[in-house]
């Protein structure tokens, strides 16, 4: 699958898309300034790829980076709603800058294709289920204001400088590698290892609340198919997620019963500013880059859970 070059390549979702291009014999090199990657997560891959401690915003250093690419995932950012709330300047740099500075080095490195990881808060707090492309963007934080402008700077570069781009707007990723311990870290990945340690759980309103679980898998899936599709998915942005929504009582039950966990169950009030629903149309994904869903819900929590 040619050589490629992923931002954020020791986060999550960067290791992630590593390995399944290492898997289809693509080579790769890989950026991250370790904010919030860890060496930990590349350590089985660390031999077959090349890995340069680097910051986004580093025109330079990206430069250097860019060389000889044919396809970017860029994954780099600071993904946190709450942190954005406390910090809108500070995440503006590497959610912001640093997507225009990759785009910029993408653009005279002459890059085949720029994959890009926007996001589901693109949509807000909108009633209206699922959530479709064609909806018009209604970011309310400045996390999401940051994503949504990075895809509109997908858009300009791909109308003003013919720079293929693909913005890939992820909805609630989970799986192996992620960070389970900061209070934002994703609902899952905090369910799974509190109740594997005998840590009673804590869910935010009425259990009620639902979102559109997505396995690994299917993100890293999303992206291969991103770099191979048609030119005509050029400019274009795509909801990744399964199409399915499960509410966080449910969740915690499936996982509850998965760990044996036979402990208490905390309840606390909804958090500022969470949204109740999110759910994505997945049809425009499954016709233009031939995306289907590899791992459904159960599975993924499944695989999450043997990994710990
Ligand atoms: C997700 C993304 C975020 C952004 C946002 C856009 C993750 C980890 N975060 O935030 O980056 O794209 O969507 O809307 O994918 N909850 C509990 N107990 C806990 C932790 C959380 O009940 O211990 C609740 C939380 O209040 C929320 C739901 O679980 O209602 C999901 O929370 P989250 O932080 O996993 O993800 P979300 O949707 O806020």
């Amino acid at each position: 699958m040619a050589k490629v070059l992923i931002t954020g390549i020791a986060g999550f979702i960067g290791s992630s898309i590593a390995r399944g291009v290492l898997k289809e014999n693509g080579t790769v090199r890989g950026i991250d300034n370790l904010s919030t990657g860890k060496e930990e997560n590349i350590e089985d891959i660390r031999s077959s790829i090349d890995f340069r401690f680097a910051d986004v915003t580093d025109a330079h250093e990206m430069e250097n980076a860019f060389r000889e690419v044919d396809y970017v995932f860029h994954q780099a950012a600071i993904p946190s709603v709450p942190v954005s709330v406390a910090d809108p300047l500070g995440t503006n740099a590497p959610n912001l800058t640093g997507t225009l500075c990759v785009l910029e080095a993408a653009r005279r490195a002459g890059v085949k294709r720029f994959i890009y990881a926007a996001s589901s808060a693109a949509y807000g707090d909108s009633l209206d289920l699922p959530k479709r492309e064609s909806m018009a963007p209604a970011p309310i934080s400045p996390y999401a204001v940051q994503k949504v402008a990075g895809e509109y700077y997908l858009a300009s570069y791909a109308r003003v400088y013919g720079l293929q781009t693909v913005a890939l707007r992820y909805f609630n990723i989970f799986g192996p590698r992620q960070d389970p311990t900061s209070q934002y870290s994703g609902v899952l990945a905090r369910f799974i290892s509190q109740m594997l340690e005998g840590e009673a759980p804590t869910i935010f309103g009425d259990g009620t609340t639902s979102r559109d679980f997505t396995y690994i898998d299917n993100v890293v899936s999303a992206n291969l198919l991103a770099a191979k599709a048609p030119s005509c998915v050029s400019g274009k942005i795509f909801n990744v997620g399964i199409g399915q929504a499960t509410t966080l009582f449910s969740a915690y039950q499936q996982i509850r019963s998965l760990v044996n966990y036979d402990g208490d169950l905390r309840w606390k009030p909804e958090r500022e500013g969470d949204i109740k629903h999110s759910v994505a149309d997945i049809s425009s994904a499954r016709a233009l880059l031939g995306y289907n869903v590899v791992t459904d819900f159960a599975t993924g929590v499944r695989k999450t859970i043997d990994w710990y």
